[in-house]
């Protein structure tokens, strides 16, 4: 289990024996306690759900074999929450979400970045040696969450991956900034938007078809963590997130965070290009109920991310004597108001305990939270976590705002834990 790791990393608190359910046990747990049909995030459960692939697609090049691949045609794959117990995600578990096919014969030698566009004084190219030589050379640990991370739990259920919690992660990322390659170009006043183009290509063959090009308002791309990076955890990127070159932009939804990064252009207007318009990547500007269809023009584009927390461990299922207490773990993540606190429950929302949050490396950084839980008796628990971030707008329990798309399912996280005399 997840939990024999963390102790190694030294991670999680003391070293409590909880024992997991045998398979066996674990089945007839879930079955007696309806657990299943709840919906939690139980392994080899998520394979179970209509319209998931009947047959696990992998492992993934590059990739953990516990990914759990959503779909291969483009690659899509998430990681469950047990494998998220670092404080950085190591590269061969951070999640994939691909749009297109994956460039192949990718080059870093003869890479070479372009920055054009309208706010542009005059259009310039970067090799990577450039890039790595000409500016400062930085690193953050950057959170990256799709903005459909949780889409799975909505109901009308929304077309799209089905993803359910593990379209999140956290790794070091080493490049540029941003802002000083922008600089460097010279961009004018009449710049409003900061927009990338990537190597991928359509999954129909067009190769004039657009896979995907985003962008950000200038504001966003001006902050000192937004980055233009190569590197992961100190190594390449792996090809299937981005190598060799791409953006990293905390705090927003992670589909502005370019990868195989090839072409930036300041707009002067709010970019226009493929998956910024209609429905993708927006939510209806003001609430809508569930099933609602919405017009184009009643869509806003998704900026800011909102408060989110998820459990690492134990994983849901865990087992453990009346006598034993519960380490709990994991992170929690906000956008620039950065979170304020996590806390725990352990009956239903009745009543909520502090948990220890550890400091932010920086800000959009994910951070650890961790508690000590005793049991009041023996029985069947649930454990919910809840962030606040720094505005004091907390995780609500329930899933919240139905929209068309399925974004921005920030709801509380929890696990099933059984507890025996
Ligand atoms: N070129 C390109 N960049 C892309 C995408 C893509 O399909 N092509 N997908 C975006 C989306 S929707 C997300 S959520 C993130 C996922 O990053 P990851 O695959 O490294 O986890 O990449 C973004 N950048
Ligand atoms: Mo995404």
């Amino acid at each position: 289990m997840a939990r024999g790791k963390s102790e190694k990393n030294g991670k999680r608190p003391g070293r409590n024996k909880i024992e997991s359910i045998r398979p066996e046990g674990r089945r007839a747990f879930l079955q007696k306690t309806g657990l299943a049909a709840l919906g939690f995030a139980a392994g080899a459960a998520y394979l179970d759900d209509g319209g998931w692939p009947a047959q696990p697609v992998g492992p993934l090049p590059g990739k953990h074999p516990g990914l759990i691949v959503l779909n291969d045609k483009p690659i899509n794959a998430e990681t469950p929450p047990e494998l998220l117990a670092d404080s950085l995600t190591p590269n061969d578990r951070f999640f994939v979400r691909n749009n297109g096919v994956v460039p192949a014969n990718l080059d870093a030698t003869n890479w070479t970045l372009t920055v054009g566009g309208e706010a542009v004084r005059r259009e310039k190219s970067y090799t990577l040696t450039e890039l790595k030589t000409k500016f400062p050379v930085v690193t953050y640990h950057l959170t990256l969450e799709c903005g459909g991370n949780g889409r799975k739990e909505f109901n009308p259920p929304a077309t799209g991956n089905q993803w359910a919690t593990g379209a999140v992660g956290c790794a070091a990322w080493t490049g540029v900034r941003l802002r000083d390659v922008l600089q460097d170009v010279g961009i004018t006043d009449r710049a409003v938007y900061v927009a990338y183009y990537g190597k991928d290509t359509h999954l129909s063959g067009d190769p004039a078809k657009v896979v995907i090009s985003r962008g950000v308002p200038v504001a966003k791309a001006l902050e000192e963590e937004s980055l233009i990076a190569w590197s992961m955890n100190g190594k390449d990127l792996p090809v299937l997130n981005g190598y060799p070159l791409r953006l990293v932009i905390g705090g927003y939804p992670a589909s502005v965070s370019g990868k195989w990064l090839d072409r930036l252009v300041v707009r002067d207007r709010i970019h226009d290009g493929e998956k910024m318009l209609g429905q993708s990547y927006r939510v209806p500007c003001s609430p809508v109920p569930p099933g609602a269809k919405v017009a184009d023009e009643d869509m806003c584009i998704i900026e800011e991310m909102p408060v989110k927390s998820l459990i690492t461990f134990p994983k849901t299922g865990a087992m453990l004597r009346k006598s034993q207490t519960l380490p709990l773990g994991g992170h929690a993540w906000a956008a620039s108001s950065g979170v304020a606190r996590v806390e725990y429950s352990i009956d239903f929302g009745a009543t909520w305990q502090a948990c220890t949050l550890a400091p932010a490396a920086n800000r959009y950084a994910w951070q650890d939270f961790s508690a000590r839980i005793s049991f009041p008796s023996a029985g069947y628990f649930e454990v919910w976590a809840r962030a606040t971030d720094g505005a004091g707008v907390a995780q609500p329990m329930l899933v919240p705002g139905w929209n068309p798309r399925g974004y921005l399912n920030n709801a509380c996280h929890r696990i099933a834990v059984k507890v025996i005399a």
